[in-house]
């Protein structure tokens, strides 16, 4: 969608003016030398398929795609690209622009041409590989550059839902469906040019995406958490990646005053609805500080929503979750360059009651699949705001760092346990 279609602005920029956004040299995130790498194994949803977070979720993960006709339908689709995340590049390298500068102008506005929605470009730090496979293989440092898509998840769809509904699973898939397409053509041109790249999209992915969201100048962490948040696109993207070997200019992080909004607002933490999401203080996980969320409360409950499929809710609620629209760029001003107005439009935004659900908007069907044939669910989130939910007095947050990770390949289960991550927390 174009926004200011009188704007006569080149390919490479993208739609959204994201060179009107203050860059600086270190990201708002404060990340150590000591940042380790981890092992795919570590990562939740494999975590439940393995065991670890005990029967229910081991099964109802199974059934994670599948349970909704639509995300049956896109992981089939999904399933098609997995042998062209990797390719052979040429031999002969095709002749290109000698300064690095055009070809990373070059590759955005190509990215842009197959629909991305923003673009970014930063090193990879080596602590953004995964550590090993899930069969325990040591994963490869091989690229150097990172090209970051951003992929909006729709804004009509999220704000007719609840957030935690029949579509909400559906949602990130056609996020990661449209990301995997574009990431697999776009590693496959450059191939084409004779470098080497890769794709990393939802079904198989070598790098951690948030730190490269970070660095290649796209958002800032936010206190949803394991989520950076665009100005522009709020929270309510997914990402895919390439890595590359393409000689290429980076972009720089960027600073748009979120950190403080984040400290006044707690919108999400308030909304989300198995209390996954930190009410309170920044605190450091192996290296790096962030608002740690309740990693294995948020996918107990995505894996197993008994009355919808997934969980996007805290996306939803974000007052920066908005349509660009005229009215919310003026907020979005307000937003970055008046941090005293911070308050005032964290209270506005719940005054106007954003976040409440808008009907005209549905258009999806609630389905289940249940003992292999689809029907009406028995049940479907309808939440909207939650003005009045009290703050916990003691949150619990439970920590998994680096120590208590299962190792890398471990085949049976390794289970979590909650009561010592939990006070973690309370320790910090
Ligand atoms: C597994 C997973 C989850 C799981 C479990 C996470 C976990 N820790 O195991 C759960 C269920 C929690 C989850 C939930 C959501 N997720 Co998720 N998730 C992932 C996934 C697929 C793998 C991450 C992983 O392997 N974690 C295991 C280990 C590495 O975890 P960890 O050590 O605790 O490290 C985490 C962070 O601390 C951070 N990190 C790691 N190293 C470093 C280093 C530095 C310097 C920094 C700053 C950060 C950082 O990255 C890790 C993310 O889990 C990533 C995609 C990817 N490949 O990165 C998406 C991803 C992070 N999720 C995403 C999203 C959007 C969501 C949801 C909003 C769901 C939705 N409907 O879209 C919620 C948000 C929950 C929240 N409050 O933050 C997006 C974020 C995009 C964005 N806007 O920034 C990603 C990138 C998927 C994508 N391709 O777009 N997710
Ligand atoms: S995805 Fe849902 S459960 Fe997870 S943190 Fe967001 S609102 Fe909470
Ligand atoms: S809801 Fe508020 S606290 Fe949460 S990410 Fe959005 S702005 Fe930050």
């Amino acid at each position: 969608m174009q926004l200011f279609p009188w704007r006569k602005r080149p390919v490479h920029l993208g739609t959204y003016p994201m060179e009107k956004i203050k860059r600086v040299d270190k990201s708002t995130t404060r990340i150590t030398d000591n940042v380790p790498r981890i092992p795919q194994r570590a990562n939740f949803f494999r975590r439940a398929a393995f065991g670890d977070l005990g029967k229910k979720p081991q099964q109802e993960i199974r059934r994670f795609v599948d349970k909704y006709p639509l995300s049956r339908a896109m992981g089939k689709t999904m399933h098609t690209l997995g042998p062209i995340h990797e390719g052979t590049p040429n031999p002969e390298q095709a002749p290109l622009p000698d300064n690095p500068q055009d070809i990373a102008d070059h590759i955005k506005a190509t990215c842009y041409f197959l629909d991305s929605d923003i673009v970014g470009i930063c090193e990879v730090p080596e602590f953004a590989w995964y550590s090993h496979n899930l069969d325990g293989k040591p994963i490869e440092v091989r690229h150097k550059y990172a090209i970051v898509l951003l992929i909006d998840q729709g804004f009509e769809t999220l704000n007719a839902s609840s957030g935690d509904d029949w579509i909400s699973g559906s949602q990130s898939f056609q996020a990661y469906l449209k990301g995997a397409n574009i990431a697999c053509t776009v590693a496959n041109y450059i191939q084409e040019l004779g470098y080497e790249a890769r794709a990393h999209s939802n079904s198989d992915s070598q790098v951690l995406h948030l730190p490269l969201t970070l660095l290649a100048g796209l958002g800032e962490l936010s206190r949803i958490g394991e989520l950076v948040l665009n100005p522009y696109l709020g929270p309510r993207f997914k990402t895919s990646v390439i890595t590359t070997n393409l000689p290429l200019a980076v972009d720089k992080p960027i600073d748009f005053g979120l950190q403080d909004f984040c400290n006044s607002c707690r919108k999400c933490a308030r909304e989300c609805p198995c209390g996954a999401i930190s009410y309170g203080d920044k605190v450091m996980f192996n290296g790096y500080e962030m608002w740690k969320p309740d990693v294995e409360a948020c996918a107990r409950y995505r894996i197993a929503n008994p009355n919808g499929s997934a969980c996007g809710r805290c996306m939803k609620m974000c007052p920066f979750n908005k349509e660009g629209q005229l009215q919310h760029r003026l907020g979005l001003w307000l937003a970055i360059n008046v941090p005293a107005m911070h308050k005032v439009l964290i209270w506005l935004d719940d005054v106007l009651e954003y976040g409440k659900r808008t009907p005209i908007w549905k258009w999806w069907l609630d389905l289940e699949a249940r003992d292999g044939q689809y029907v009406q669910p028995k049940k479907t989130n309808a939440r909207d705001l939650r003005l009045n939910r009290p703050v916990p007095i003691k949150q619990k947050i439970a920590l998994y760092p680096l120590e208590v990770i299962p190792p890398a390949g471990l085949k049976e289960a390794h289970p979590v346990k909650r009561r010592e991550a939990q006070a973690r927390s309370e320790q910090k």
